[in-house]
């Protein structure tokens, strides 16, 4: 469904007059209570007991098809076999642990320099704006960083991803330009920032044509359903193609400013940094601003890969920031040679891509590698872009599979 945007009747007073405005640190503050007493209570008897201080359950999905790593789940691609991930398998990028938000208290609150009005919209009001549905997929900007070491000869610092930092879900809610038109957006807005109510406060800043791109989301759905607490219910942002960090969970406030908004996950954070970015050239970031991501592709195979000799029907997912895949191709010999693999449909533009080839595999040590070019010929580099933080590595991958 893609409304448009004209057919919206109720107009910015109707919503002012509608809309509960009031200070919201109060209810920020009890969100985070209540965010600490609901992850706390599975551990309740031995705090009882006096024996230990509660630890917080992570998160609320079941971790056990995850590569569990600190607060994070990391989705083993070889699970997904469809078109979209399933939300039990889709992977979480946890800053501090799942936060469960009551519904019936929930408000998103709009406010800053850059608002003509600032506003709260409880749940309700979100549900009843114009909804627009896409398909995206998401992928932290560390997706492989843990196969630096591999790829590059060096280790980046970060969380030691292999290749499952990403997924493709279907996501519905209104437009965040809906939302911001609410409220009315001053000319002179540079900035939309984003604030989860998470511990971690966890925010990230966007210039404001990518917060006025319908498909900017403020998603309230993933996949058909509500969406998962360890995915940010009751809302989030979704920002397709540009990385993870800016998909805020637990939205709670939209700061909309006329000067350009500085934050951790714009300076230290989810920046390039490396002799090739100068910081004195970037201040106040230490480096370039990550905000678009790369062309990809992986296989859906663990890593290494055992199979039996013979004939195989290998599959992955290849993605590209501006529009779908093009082309995949995969090589059978580490590189020396390349065929065409078969990209599966659907091909939307926002999400990723299936692709599959057969593969008559031979006893031995071999070394698959694909390679993914979007319509405008980006392609995956031979050469990694070197980063301390090991953000967007794209080189071919080199799969290692043993056949026997
Ligand atoms: N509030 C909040 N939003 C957040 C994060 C977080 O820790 N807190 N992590 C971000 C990062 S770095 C990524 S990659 C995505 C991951 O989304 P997912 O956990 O739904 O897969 O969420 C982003 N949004
Ligand atoms: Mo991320």
């Amino acid at each position: 469904m893609k409304p448009k945007r004209g057919t919206f009747r109720l107009t910015r007073r109707d919503f002012v007059r509608a809309a509960s405005v009031g200070p919201a640190a109060a209810w920020f503050a009890a969100c985070e209570r209540a965010g600490d007493a609901g992850s706390s209570a599975g551990a309740g008897s031995s705090a009882a007991a006096g024996r230990e201080v509660p630890q917080a359950p992570r998160w609320v999905k079941d971790p056990s098809p995850f590569v569990q790593r600190v607060t994070n789940l990391e989705t083993r691609l070889e699970l997904i076999d469809g078109f979209l991930t399933p939300n039990e398998l889709f992977f979480v990028r946890n800053h501090s642990p799942t936060l469960r938000i009551d519904p019936a208290s929930y408000s998103l609150r709009i406010e800053g320099d850059g608002a003509e009005t600032e506003l709260s919209l409880d749940l309700s009001t979100l549900e009843a704006l114009p909804q627009r549905t896409i398909t995206a997929y998401l992928e932290c900007a560390g997706n492989w960083r843990g196969l630096y070491p591999e790829l590059t000869g060096t280790r980046a610092s970060g969380g030691q991803w292999s290749t499952g930092a990403v997924g493709c879900a279907e996501w519905s809610g209104p437009s965040l330009a809906t939302v911001l038109e609410l409220a009315g957006v001053r000319p002179e807005v540079v900035d939309v920032n984003l604030v989860g109510l998470d511990s971690s406060g966890f925010e990230r800043a966007m210039p404001l044509a990518k917060a006025l791109d319908p498909d900017t989301l403020i998603a309230l759905r993933m996949n058909g359903e509500p969406l998962p607490a360890d995915h940010g219910f009751p809302a989030r942002s979704v920002v397709p193609g540009w990385s993870g960090s800016n998909s805020i969970k637990w939205l709670g406030r939209i700061q909309v400013s006329t000067e350009r908004v500085w934050n951790r996950n714009n300076t230290s954070s989810y920046v390039l940094i490396g002799d090739e970015w100068p910081a004195e050239d970037y201040a106040p970031a230490q480096g370039k601003v990550i905000n678009e991501l790369v062309v990809k592709s992986a296989l859906a195979l663990p890593r290494p890969a055992r199979l039996a000799p013979g004939s195989h029907a290998i599959h992955g997912f290849a993605h590209a920031p501006d529009g779908p895949v093009a082309a995949v191709e995969w090589s059978p010999d580490g590189g020396a040679t390349w065929l065409e693999a078969t990209i599966v449909e659907p091909i939307l533009p926002l999400a990723w891509q299936r692709f599959e080839f057969e593969w008559e595999a031979r006893a031995g040590s071999h070394t698959l590698v694909t390679r993914a070019t979007d319509a405008a010929g980006n392609t995956q580099p031979a050469e990694p872009l070197m980063n301390d933080k090991g953000y967007l590595l794209n080189v071919p991958l080199p799969h290692p599979v043993q056949v026997e």
